[in-house]
């Protein structure tokens, strides 16, 4: 373990979500390893931990100013063992090399644990669409995609959204793929019904998030009845988060940008969360004007001073945080086992510091990683697959129950796996090995590939 450390610490010292993110696998196939040696043998990790292949490329376009603007474009293919590449693309500032990798490396487990035949990959580009008008955010996809294309296919590697790519940038990344190659094909996920999307897509990541919530919490005896739930993020997977919240009647109280949060002591409820969408997805403001439109609700910005998150500094039950990584730091897990919180649920990726899973761990708060608990986007990514290549779709009540029946199976798999080697409840170790197992495994039937 220490050996595969030292090796991508050396090889890109400065890509540390990536490092964390590989130590969280490492420390917990730990038994796995000891029990076989053939993946040490077959130098499994070492594997693992390489990208089958790396796209880097310019994305040169005009602004409505007529200045060229040049971002940098990326696709990380990390393994196909046991399925085409599959994963988001993310447009945000923050992108990098490092940042794409880790998202890429959780997406290789996460995929396997969805019982479909995914493999993982994960793209993006440091162009941020925040205060870009609609033509400037069309003449970026479309400049992203005229090079994109030729690295993918339905067959090959199919990407979707992520932070910063909803619907919108689906479609004119979608119109230029189509024109280029001549092909109209499920190469993209998340796409709009009327030309191939699939019903409950858009809210597959939040919905499953809170059913593997609701898994976990029966499991232990509790439920989300009356359940006070901070949640933070406004963007796709917090606003369907708080709506299937609302289904469970538990009671949401947060939700953030990067600007600030709102707390709502009373409730976001329907009507509010209609508010949201509108505010976030067709005017696309900032969460500030919630406390403009409902008065009772506190308005807090983001303080860079700061060593904490106040929006996981009040009495709750349980707490889905579903904006960005590393959101919840040691001292953030502190706050919420002082608190009383019983429950974190991750529905963005790798939201919480390896300081604070432990400290959760430590105080007996339920865990669910973002690769077993966000599991509900891909899931449906897969299904929209399957619809396109069936040339039909399915039912919203279709597809929702399969993927009630994915984030139950998922919940099983992780307990399963971390009962088997030792370390019962434990959903992060179970998360990990069941889909460590199921790729490595494949990748050894394939030989050294
Ligand atoms: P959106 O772009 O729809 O929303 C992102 C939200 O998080 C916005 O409110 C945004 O605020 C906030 N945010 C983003 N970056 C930061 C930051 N650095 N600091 C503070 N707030 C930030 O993205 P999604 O809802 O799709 O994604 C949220 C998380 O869920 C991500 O971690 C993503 O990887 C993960 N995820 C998404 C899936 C999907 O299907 N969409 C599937 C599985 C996981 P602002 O607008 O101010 O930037
Ligand atoms: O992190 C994720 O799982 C996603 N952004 C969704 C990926 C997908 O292919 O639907």
């Amino acid at each position: 373990m220490q050996d595969i450390m030292e090796l991508i610490k050396n090889k890109d010292p400065e890509q540390r979500e990536f490092h964390q993110a590989v130590m969280e696998v490492m420390l917990s196939i730990k038994p796995v390893l000891d029990q076989n040696p053939i993946y040490r043998e077959t130098k499994i990790l070492e594997r693992l931990v390489e990208p089958e292949r790396v796209i880097m490329f310019r994305v040169p376009w005009v602004d409505d100013r007529g200045e060229v603007q040049v971002n940098r474009g990326f696709r990380i293919e990390m393994n196909s063992a046991i399925g085409p590449y599959k994963g988001g693309l993310r447009f945000h500032p923050s992108v990098n090399l490092g940042i794409l990798k880790f998202l890429a490396f959780e997406q290789v487990f996460k995929n396997a644990l969805t019982t479909l035949p995914l493999g993982g990959g994960k793209g993006g580009s440091d162009f941020d669409p925040k205060g870009k008008s609609e033509n400037e955010v069309m003449r970026f996809c479309h400049a992203f995609m005229s090079e994109l294309y030729r690295h993918i296919g339905p067959n090959t590697d199919v990407p979707a959204g992520d932070i910063g790519v909803g619907g919108r940038e689906i479609g004119y990344l979608f119109g230029m793929y189509k024109k280029l190659r001549n092909e109209f094909t499920g190469v993209l996920t998340g796409k709009s019904l009327n030309w191939g999307g699939s019903l409950i897509r858009p809210e597959a990541t939040g919905y499953g998030s809170v059913y593997f919530c609701s898994e976990m919490l029966a499991d232990n005896g509790k439920s989300l009845e009356g359940a006070v739930c901070l949640v933070s993020g406004s963007g796709n997977v917090a606003q369907y988060t708080v709506e299937k919240l609302l289904d469970f009647n538990a009671k949401p109280v947060t939700l953030s940008d990067s600007s600030g949060y709102i707390y709502d002591e009373e409730g976001i409820d329907r009507e509010k969360l209609e508010f949201v969408k509108t505010l976030k997805n067709v005017r696309r403001g900032r969460i500030k004007e919630y406390a403009e439109k409902y008065p009772q609700t506190v308005y807090t910005p983001v303080d860079p001073e700061l060593d904490y998150n106040p929006l996981w500094n009040h009495n709750a039950d349980c707490a889905f945080p579903s904006a960005t990584q590393n959101e919840i730091n040691g001292k953030d897990a502190q706050n919420l086992v002082n608190n009383k919180v019983w429950v974190v649920c991750e529905g963005a990726n790798m939201p919480t510091t390896p300081e604070g899973i432990d400290i959760l761990h430590d105080n007996g708060v339920l865990y669910g990683p973002g690769k077993a608990a966000n599991a509900g986007g891909v899931s449906v990514s897969g299904l929209e697959m399957t619809q396109n290549s069936m040339r039909l779709s399915w039912s919203r009540e279709e597809v929702d129950n399969r993927l009630k029946m994915i984030m139950a199976s998922i919940h099983k798999t992780c307990l399963e796996a971390a009962e088997q080697y030792g370390h019962p409840g434990n959903y992060m170790v179970g998360a990990n090995i069941a889909g460590f197992l199921k790729v490595v495994d494949a990748m050894l039937d394939q030989g050294v590939v």
